[in-house]
Parts: structure tokens; sequence; C-alpha cells
């Protein structure tokens, strides 16, 4: 048995479910308490504040965890990062109101700054041979310069919407974040080789993302010509048909390629052209 910890509730709540269920690891929400186990794997799952994700992997109290790297960078805990998930991705900043000539970092020397992150921004600043007053606060930090509570701010920044609407600019981009798996140090070998079978399982899925399955029909003497088209995993698969001289190929297409492929095949004669969700790829 493993024990995963998630977010309770949350941006990353809802992503890590589908991962885990996605990668054939069910949690029925119905019967959702604090400890969970998860259907169809030896895993139960722990749900807690993203906030204390990072220090219940190092203490052992969860053996693995899905939390933002924001967050391991933040607590500073001695866990191993697994692998990076793929969403909850966003990046944390220094913003200044928007008016202020900006000509680089030096311009936070003697400055106050709110954010939820000391710990990222200290290291930044000290990095840089910066003096700056960092104010931790909890939250709305985005309103801190224009109460007067600060002069600039440390944030979470995704779209960039919430500092337009606060008279705010980004000036530097500090850490790039996404969700990541996280793992305690300390892993008994039969938990080794759960987590080894769950990556397993996660680089499928997040394999089969935006990809696509097709099938169409073709002359076979264009069957090298498509060949080019679609390099496929290894190659295309190509099936003669009853019908002499036409031949069936199959291959796994990226999805922002689909329709430029598609117009590639049509363009050597495809025909009957079906386009199917890829659910897993096993390499
Ligand atoms: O209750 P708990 O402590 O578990 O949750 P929380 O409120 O601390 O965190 P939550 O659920 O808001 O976010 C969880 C994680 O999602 C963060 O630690 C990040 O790793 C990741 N994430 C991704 C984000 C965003 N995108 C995001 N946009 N976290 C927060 N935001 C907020 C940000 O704070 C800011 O207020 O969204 C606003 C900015 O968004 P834009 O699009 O206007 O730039
Ligand atoms: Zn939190």
């Amino acid at each position: 048995m493993i024990r995963i910890a998630i977010q309770s509730k949350g941006r990353l709540n809802e992503d890590s479910i589908r991962l885990l269920s996605e990668a054939g690891m069910k949690i029925e929400e119905s019967r959702r308490k604090l400890l969970t186990p998860a259907e169809g794997f030896p895993l139960e799952v722990l749900y807690l504040r993203d906030d204390d994700i990072p220090q219940a992997v190092a203490d052992g109290v969860a053996d693995i965890g899905i939390v933002g790297l924001n967050e391991v960078e933040e607590r500073d805990r001695d866990v191993e990062i697994v692998r990076r998930l793929g969403f909850g991705k966003c990046r944390l900043s220094l913003a200044i109101p928007k008016e202020e000539d900006y000509q680089g970092p030096g311009w936070f020397e003697g400055k106050k700054i709110a954010t939820s992150y000391p710990g990222i921004v200290g290291r930044y600043f000290r990095e840089k041979g910066i003096k700056a007053n960092i104010e931790t606060i909890a939250g709305s930090v985005e309103i801190a310069p224009s109460v007067g509570m600060a002069d600039a701010i440390f944030d979470i920044v995704s779209s960039g919407g919430t500092l337009v609407s606060n008279g705010l600019k980004e000036v530097e981009k500090v850490l790039f974040s996404e969700a990541v798996l996280i793992g305690n140090r300390s892993l008994t070998e039969e938990k080794r080789g759960l987590l080894s079978q769950m990556t397993f399982r996660f680089e499928a899925v997040e394999r089969s993302r935006g990809m696509k399955y097709m099938l169409m029909n073709l002359p076979s003497d264009k069957a090298d010509e498509a060949v080019r088209i679609l390099p496929g995993m290894k190659s295309p698969t190509i099936l003669p048909l009853a019908q002499e001289g036409w031949c069936s190929l199959h291959a796994a297409v990226r999805e922002d390629e689909l329709w430029t492929k598609i117009g590639q095949l049509k363009g050597i004669g495809a025909e009957d052209i079906l386009v199917l969700s890829l659910e897993k790829t096993i390499w």
C-alpha cells in the first residue's frame, strides 16, 4: 500500500483526481474522507491543504504527493521531485505599479514587497544582492500596492488578468511552476515498486494527451508517401484491403498536426478517413 497526499479542494484537486483515475486508480468521491482508499491499485488518498503537502511527504505521513512546484520550493522540505505533471501551470513573478519606470531588479532596493512566498523571493533577492523588505501576507496580495501596504508584489501569475485589473505590471518572472509528483526520500522497496508502476501509468496517460488515432483507405502505390507524411510511433500500420490496389493505413497523430496531415493525405488520394481518440499509449 502506498499513500498519496493531494489537495483537498482548490485548483489542483480536480486534475489530480483525473490523473489518478485515467491511470486506473479510481477514488469514490461520494465516500470521500480525510483518508480514502482508491480502487484498482494498492493506494490510499490523503486530502490536505496544498501548503501542508511537502511537509507531510518529507515526514512520511504520506509517501508521495501532488502539489505545485511553487509550494515545494517555498516550504523547502527535503523531498524528491519525481516528475512534472503538466497541469497547474503558472509563474511566480514580481509586479510593480504600471506607471513606474523599470530598468531592472535594482528597482527593488529598499522597497517593500508583499507576498505569500517570502522564501522564494527572499532567495531571489539574496542571489541578486538586493536588500528589500519582504512583507508576508496570506491573501489578496495584489491589492497591497493600491492600499499603500507595499511598493510591489511577488505572486502567482497565470493569464496576467489579476495584475492588469489592479494596475500592476509583471517585471520579473522568478519561477515557472506546475503540479509535480513528489516522494519521500526513504520509501521502502515495496513502495518504490508501487511508485514506479504509478509513474509508468502517468507517462502513458500524458503521452496520449493531444494524440489522435487515424484510419484511412489509400491507393497501395501511395503507401510510401503516406509513411513520409505520418512518421507515427515506429511507422504507420498498413494492411491490404479486399479491393485490389487499396490498403488501410493506421497511425497515431498529434492533434495540433491533425488537419495539416489530413490535407496532405487527401492530396495523395486517402479516402474514408476516421479519427478516433487515443486513450493510452504504452511503449
Ligand atoms: O486551500 P489550499 O491552501 O489547498 O489552496 P490555495 O488557495 O493555497 O491554492 P489554490 O487552490 O488557489 O492553488 C493551488 C496551486 O495552483 C498553486 O499553488 C499553484 O501551483 C497553482 N496555480 C496555477 C495557481 C494559479 N494557476 C493561479 N492563477 N494558483 C493561484 N492562482 C491565482 C493567483 O494567486 C492570482 O490571484 O490566480 C490569480 C492570478 O491569475 P491570473 O490568471 O489573473 O494571472
Ligand atoms: Zn494553500
